[in-house]
């Protein structure tokens, strides 16, 4: 029963539900289109009134357009309206339109396209494919091109940061050239002031220095030419000979020559009278000068035939009417062997050095042999402060090394006739070693004859040889003290 009842009440209810429903439906419609034209029948049928409303052309007549009114161009205007930003976090949901292929679109609140839409939508959907790759392709393209702007870019900055570079660049090298510039514009105006200023005045003193030096020159040619003009001829004494003569200067003395000047003596009548200075007033006089050395005048690295005759100036007028002053001379050793066969015969060697002290040596007994026995020399009796060089030899030396320098007994030599005792070798000859004409051993203790040297001392450098070439009396000043005045006189032996 139960159930019979409530199913009929059920279908009341539905029943009634529908009725009040229908009832509604038809209220809406009335109430929205109440001031409508009422629908004309015939042609209103079967057509949606809500999409447009034909006109009845037999009560109607057809609608114009109501000209409308020109839009305000004044007053309160809008600025454009502000785009919203998208709310943070919420998604724009897009929708999408899935092509299926047919005139239903995916979405539904969109219904269902008509059929000129859907061939629309199919032409697009075929169009869509073609267009598709084609909008990849361009859009790769501008990937590419974007790529390549942007190495473009990054090329033209890197360009344009060394433009900047270098330009910097430029500017400083002007500025260094510039001061540069500055510096030699300096330099250029200090060289050209100097040499405005200076060198002039340089060039006077130079100038003026050379003038004198060749003034000098001038002289020094002057003097050399005079000189060479005086050696042409032989000297000659000029001065007056005293009337007394004798066979030498002790003979003089004893026929009354006292002055001390230039006698003629003749030792041996067979032979021409010839020139020679006297020293009459030396411990007692009578001393015929043999032998002379005192300003380096006269050269002594003479032949052996110059030794033999003899050479120098014998005498010369120191301000008085006579030859009071001797002259530098070798009296030649034939004249010098000839005198010392006259008779028993002493020499006296007087030195000085440039101190001026003067000692002396004395030989007794001196001879010198003929030129056929090579001018032997011979001495004894030695006395004397100078040293007894010519027999016992240099006094600093020992042993055979000292008997090597003693000249007693030895031969004269000369640069062109080596007569000395130093054989071992043809080409060793002490003449020229040591500059003069002597009585050489191997060599010498005495070189009276050497080279002149001016001022004395001298060392191995100035020499020709490196040897001891001055005019050296070891036993007094050693090798390298160049005595300033040497002489050798002999007179004969008689009793004091
Ligand atoms: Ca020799």
């Amino acid at each position: 029963m139960f159930c019979k009842s409530s199913i009929v009440k059920l279908l009341l209810l539905f029943l009634l539900s529908i009725a009040i429903d229908n009832t509604r439906c038809d209220s809406d419609y009335d109430e929205e289109d109440s001031t409508a034209a009422p629908v004309t029948e015939g042609e209103g049928e079967g057509v949606d009134a809500r999409g447009h409303r034909p006109v009845n052309r037999q009560r109607e007549p057809i609608p114009t357009l109501r000209p409308a009114p020109p839009p305000p161009s004044g007053g309160f205007r809008y600025r454009a309206r502000p785009t919203k930003a998208p709310a943070r976090g919420q998604a724009v949901k897009q929708i999408v339109y899935p092509d299926i292929g047919g005139c239903r679109h995916a979405s539904e609140e969109l219904g269902v396209l008509c059929p000129t839409g859907c061939e629309l939508q199919t032409a697009l959907v075929k169009q869509e494919k073609t267009v598709k790759p084609a909008i990849a392709d361009l859009d790769k393209k501008i990937r590419d091109l974007e790529r390549s702007s942007a190495t473009f870019y990054e090329f033209a900055n890197q360009l344009d940061q060394r433009l900047i570079k270098r330009q910097k660049q430029i500017r400083d090298n002007e500025n260094v050239i510039s001061e540069f510039n500055k510096e030699i514009e300096q330099h250029y105006v200090f060289i050209k002031d100097n040499l405005d200023s200076n060198m002039p005045s340089n060039l006077k003193i130079l100038r003026s220095i050379v003038d004198t030096l060749h003034q000098k020159l001038q002289k020094l040619e002057n003097v050399v030419t005079s000189q060479l003009d005086g050696c042409h001829a032989p000297c000659t004494v000029s001065c007056n000979i005293p009337v007394v003569s004798g066979k030498e200067c002790e003979d003089i003395v004893r026929k009354g020559g006292e002055t001390s000047e230039l006698y003629l003596i003749q030792p041996d009548p067979i032979f021409k009278p010839y020139k020679v200075y006297c020293d009459m007033t030396t411990e007692n006089g009578g001393w015929t000068l043999i032998q002379n050395r005192q300003d380096g005048s006269v050269g002594f690295g003479r032949t052996w035939d110059s030794y033999k005759k003899g050479f120098g100036n014998v005498a010369f007028s120191g301000g008085k009417n006579y030859c009071d002053t001797p002259g530098e001379y070798w009296l030649g050793n034939d004249r010098i062997s000839q005198l010392t066969k006259i008779g028993p015969t002493e020499v006296l060697i007087e030195l000085e050095d440039w101190n001026g002290d003067k000692v002396k040596a004395n030989y007794g007994r001196f001879s010198v042999q003929g030129e056929a026995n090579k001018y032997q020399l011979s001495v004894s009796n030695y006395k004397g402060t100078a040293g007894n060089a010519l027999m016992e030899g240099a006094s600093q030396l020992q042993g055979v090394n000292r008997t090597m320098t003693v000249h007693n007994g030895m031969f004269f030599s000369t640069f062109d006739r080596d007569n000395d005792r130093w054989t071992t070798d043809a080409k060793k000859q002490c003449a020229k070693e040591d500059a003069g004409g002597w009585w050489y051993n191997r060599c010498h203790s005495a070189n009276p004859n050497g080279r002149y040297y001016w001022s004395g001392v001298y060392t191995p450098d100035m020499t020709k040889h490196g040897t001891d070439d001055g005019v050296v009396w070891m036993n007094f000043k050693g090798s390298w003290h160049s005595l300033k005045k040497v002489s050798m006189k002999i007179r004969p032996v008689f009793q004091q």
